[in-house]
């Protein structure tokens, strides 16, 4: 595997941790996390862990998203989650990787495979646990505590400029509480409408590297959605949209098969 900077263990202290990496019975005991030291050291030298300080290529500065933070319960937006080196590395990685023609975006499905039509997923569509690549990025998730309920599941949504996704709320029967999505490629808009009164609707500037989280009443009360256009518009200003990859990560629910999850 390439050589990376996100991970090296010599350099980093986790927060409340007396070592640079804590050993993998803590790490189990603390997140019930699969992932372990071997995997991180598989990566070599990503530097997932030091603060990254690059700016986003979008509007400088990002727009504020105070106002959703402030007004959705549970919404998290977290500005370079990783730094330039490793957002390259990451997007080198899934395009090495197969691209799934199941919607009209491309897509690759990791842990388990989500069917869209039937809004389900069970124990059958398990289709193995996540690759190394992806286990860096859980871990750190999972440590900073963003993913309190674990991982098992990652989609990667690619979206050409002109393609969105419509507001939706994710499957609760099917998925945990906290949804993540890790912005790559390009910033753009995503936009929040309160499902009780549909004419609450609040804009999330969503800049490349960037990490946002959705839990409690932004998960359950909110949709989300990314409006299918090749610009988006922010205080009169227009910004012209790329190629942007994200990744979602979620917790499965597996219910007993015959319990319909919709
Ligand atoms: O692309 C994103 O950031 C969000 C994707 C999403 O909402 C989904 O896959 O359900």
């Amino acid at each position: 595997m390439q050589q990376l900077e996100l991970l090296t263990s010599s350099s980093h202290q986790f927060p409340g941790s007396q070592s640079s990496l804590e050993n993998q019975e803590t790490v189990d005991i603390i997140h019930g996390s699969q992932y372990t030291e071997d995997h991180i050291s598989e990566t070599g030298q990503l530097d997932l862990f030091t603060l990254p300080h690059q700016q986003s290529s979008g509007p400088q500065p990002s727009p504020e998203n105070q106002e959703a933070v402030d007004v959705i319960h549970g919404l998290q937006y977290i500005e370079n989650y990783i730094n330039e080196a490793d957002h390259r590395w990451f997007l080198g990685r899934i395009d090495k990787q197969q691209w799934l023609g199941d919607l009209k975006r491309r897509v690759q499905h990791y842990g388990f495979k989500y069917d869209y039509r039937a809004r389900r997923v069970n124990r059958d569509m398990h289709i193995g646990e996540l690759p190394q690549w992806l286990g860096v990025l859980v871990y750190k998730l999972e440590k900073e505590g963003y993913m309190p309920e674990g991982t098992d599941q990652v989609i990667v949504n690619e979206y050409q400029p002109g393609q969105g996704i419509s507001s939706h709320i994710d499957c609760e029967p099917c998925f945990k509480d906290t949804i993540i999505s890790l912005s790559l490629g390009s910033d753009c808009i995503m936009n929040f409408t309160n499902k009780f009164d549909k004419t609450k609707k609040i804009p999330v500037w969503l800049a490349q590297r960037s990490l946002v989280v959705l839990s409690g009443e932004a998960r359950h009360d909110w949709l989300h959605g990314i409006p299918a256009r090749r610009w988006d518009e922010w205080e009169g200003q227009k910004y012209e949209r790329q190629r942007r990859v994200s990744l979602t990560f979620r917790k499965v629910i597996i219910k007993n098969e015959k319990t319909p999850q919709k």
